[in-house]
C-alpha cells in the first residue's frame, strides 16, 4: 500500500534500443549472442527492481522515433540508457537530442565497438553520455543500470 506521506513514486528510467536490436538473438549471434530483446528488457527490469528502480523499455528502428523518446523522457523519466546502435555513427540528431534533456545518460554496446570495424569506433552519443559501456554483452546493460542508480542516488 503506498504511503501517502512518501509521495508521489519516483520517475522510472529510460531504456532505448535502437534500430535492428528488435533481431537479437535471431540473426548474428557470433557477433551479439543469443539473447533476445525480451531476454535484455527481462534483465534491465530486474536490474532496476534491484536497485530501487523502475524501468520503461522502447525499441525503434526510427532515428525520429527514438529522438521522440528522449524528448518525453525529460518530463517522464529520471535518467536514460541507450544503445543507439547504428544511429551511434551517424546521428548528430540523436545526439542534440540527448544534450538537450539534462537527463543522466550511460551508453550501451553489446559488442566491443572498438575491436570491429573503423567505422564503429566512433560515436556522436559517447561526448554526450556520462559512461559508455561496450563489450560486456547483455550484462553492459545491468552495468549500465547500476551505475545509473549511482548517479541518482539521493534524487527523487
Ligand atoms: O554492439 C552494439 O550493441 C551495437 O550498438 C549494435 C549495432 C551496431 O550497429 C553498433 O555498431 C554496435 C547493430 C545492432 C543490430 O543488431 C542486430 C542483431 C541481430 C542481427 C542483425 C543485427
Amino acid at each position: 500500500m503506498p504511503n501517502p506521506a512518501e509521495g508521489a513514486p519516483a520517475a522510472p528510467v529510460l531504456v532505448l534500443n535502437g534500430p535492428n536490436l528488435n533481431l537479437l538473438g535471431l540473426r548474428e549471434p557470433r557477433i551479439y549472442g543469443h539473447d533476445t530483446l525480451a531476454d535484455i528488457e527481462t534483465l534491465c527490469r530486474a536490474t532496476a527492481a534491484e536497485h530501487g528502480l523502475r524501468a520503461d523499455l522502447r525499441q525503434s528502428n526510427h532515428e525520429g522515433e527514438l529522438i521522440d523518446a528522449v524528448h518525453e523522457a525529460r518530463t517522464a523519466h529520471r535518467g536514460i540508457v541507450i544503445n543507439p546502435a547504428g544511429y551511434s555513427h551517424t546521428s548528430v540528431a540523436l545526439r542534440d537530442a540527448l544534450a538537450a534533456v539534462d537527463l543522466p545518460v550511460i551508453e550501451v554496446h553489446l559488442s566491443n565497438i572498438h575491436r570491429r570495424e573503423e567505422f564503429r569506433h566512433f560515436s556522436y552519443v559517447s561526448g554526450v553520455a556520462d559512461a559508455v559501456i561496450c563489450g560486456a554483452g547483455p550484462h553492459g546493460y545491468a552495468l549500465a543500470l547500476a551505475h545509473l542508480a549511482r548517479l541518482l542516488e539521493g534524487t527523487r
